[in-house]
């Protein structure tokens, strides 16, 4: 038996499905943990929702999916537009493009949204995407809603997006705020826990301080970090832990 984790895959299908070669859930027992930010940056935000979406289908049990601050966005400018149009400013800048709105309106509803955005109706457009979004694609917004902050294994760890107040001790399941799970900063890098704990969202890169890389970075300590940054990279790295020999693998390890 054994655990698969990677993280912000941020819309790119390509290497997602690249990764999941190096995943196997054949056993039935097998997880694979996805540790969130699944939207953004890249050109197929919706595939890859439905794509995770397909795999718990498949796998029943076997396959969680976390989430991260772009699914908090996500949600945070879908819920926004009926009440305060002027968040269209900070839409149009979150969302670099409209990748993510591109991937979920198709082309004919995107070149309608392009079209008002030429005539700098932001306000329609934000809404007629909004709608688009909450109208045709329900089954994924509301899927994105009960997403899971956190989880743990029997094995001693914990998988979360960003990380957890490890100085809350044992009581880190309900001192952790909530945005903490989704965007705190590698605070913990060194120190010791008493959980394993798997992160992305800090690029390895920027965590382990060595220029280029883009592996699984663990600090030495209690924590594997494993956002490969594929915005940069082209992949998404895939750690492994295995349950026989309590080891963990993969590339950078
Ligand atoms: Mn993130």
């Amino acid at each position: 038996m054994a655990i698969y984790a990677m993280s912000d895959i941020h819309g790119f299908i390509e290497p997602f499905e690249e990764a999941l070669t190096h995943v196997d859930l054949s056993d039935g027992t097998s997880r694979l943990i996805l540790l969130g930010d699944y939207c953004d940056r890249g050109p197929a935000s919706l595939d890859v929702y439905r794509r995770i979406m397909g795999l718990q289908e498949e796998f029943p049990g076997q396959v969680i999916a976390l989430r991260g601050n772009h699914e908090e966005m996500l949600l945070e400018y879908i819920d926004i537009a009926p009440v305060d149009l002027g968040f269209t400013q900070g839409w149009i800048l979150a969302d670099v493009n409209l990748k993510t709105a591109q991937s979920f309106l198709g082309e004919d509803a995107f070149a309608e949204v392009k079209h008002l955005l030429m005539r700098r109706k932001f306000e329609d457009a934000y809404l007629l995407t909004t709608d688009y979004m909450k109208t045709r694609h329900a089954d994924v917004i509301r899927w994105i809603r009960r997403l899971p902050y956190y989880y743990e294994t029997e094995f001693n760890q914990v998988f979360c997006h960003a990380g957890i107040d490890e100085e809350a001790g044992d009581l880190w399941r309900i001192g952790t705020p909530k945005e903490y799970f989704t965007s705190m900063s590698p605070y913990y890098t060194g120190k010791h826990f008493e959980f394993d704990v798997i992160a992305g969202h800090i690029s390895t890169e920027f965590v382990s301080e060595i220029p280029g890389y883009h592996d699984i970075w663990f600090d030495g300590a209690s924590h594997y970090y494993i956002d490969g940054q594929t915005v940069t990279s082209g992949r998404i790295p895939v750690l492994k832990y295995d349950e026989a020999t309590g080891t963990y693998s993969g590339p950078g390890l």
